[in-house]
């Protein structure tokens, strides 16, 4: 399969997939397709219809957009338990990345993904209940269904990978965050998967100050 992805600085969405797959060990070339070079959409537009990233393909199949990507990929690997194997806990698993997927548009607003950065931001009222939001799934799936391990539903699953772009963002804004979210976080940030993207992000030239 090859995924085909954004800068890693700046690529929230294409992180998802791309840490999904990484830490389910399951084996990818990846394409890199820098988001704010002249000729980028016509790059990503020979890839992808919609002319986004990320994008995976496999063999003639090409499926685009995250969430559905997810979803190929938990049925064509249904051992590596990218979805919790409980139902109650699977349907909220799914639910929370529909959430991430369809919403938080004034946090996507405000705190742009950008590792690289360390940066300061007025928040609005809106993304500051973004955040809130987000600290109250992270603290309730902690609670109820993380006994089997330090992820939202114990073992890492596609809602820690749909979660980590927002981690990412609350070092980036330095956004406090309470006990239970910051350790949760701080799961995350210490996935060797994690650090490899983190890495490659530092290492990039691109930026997107045209
Ligand atoms: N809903 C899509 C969103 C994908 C998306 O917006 N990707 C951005 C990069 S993070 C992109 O390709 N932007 C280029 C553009 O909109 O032309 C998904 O979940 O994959």
């Amino acid at each position: 399969m090859q995924l085909v992805i954004g800068n890693k600085n700046y690529s929230s969405w294409s992180l998802r997939p791309w840490l999904g797959l990484k830490v389910a060990d399951i084996p990818f070339e990846e394409t890199l397709l820098p988001l704010y070079e002249p000729d980028a959409r016509s790059q990503r537009l020979a890839f992808s219809p919609t002319g986004k990233v990320p994008l995976l393909v496999d063999g003639e199949l090409r499926v685009w957009d995250s969430l559905a990507i997810a979803e190929y990929v938990a049925e064509k690997f249904p051992d590596r338990g990218l979805w919790p194997a409980d139902v109650a806990a699977r349907a909220t698993a799914r639910s929370i990345c529909a959430e991430m997927h369809s919403g938080f548009a004034a946090l996507r607003d405000i705190l742009n993904m950008d590792i690289r950065a360390s940066l300061q931001v007025g928040l609005t009222p809106e993304a500051q209940a973004d955040i809130e939001r987000i600290i109250a799934i992270w603290t309730e799936c902690r609670a109820r269904f993380g006994a089997d391990g330090p992820f939202l539903f114990g073992r890492f699953s596609w809602a820690d990978a749909f979660y980590a772009p927002v981690v990412t963002r609350f070092v980036t804004y330095k956004i406090p965050l309470p006990p239970v979210a910051q350790a949760y976080a701080e799961t995350i940030l210490a996935l060797p998967a994690m650090q490899e993207w983190i890495t490659a992000a530092h290492a990039e030239p691109w930026t997107n100050h045209k």
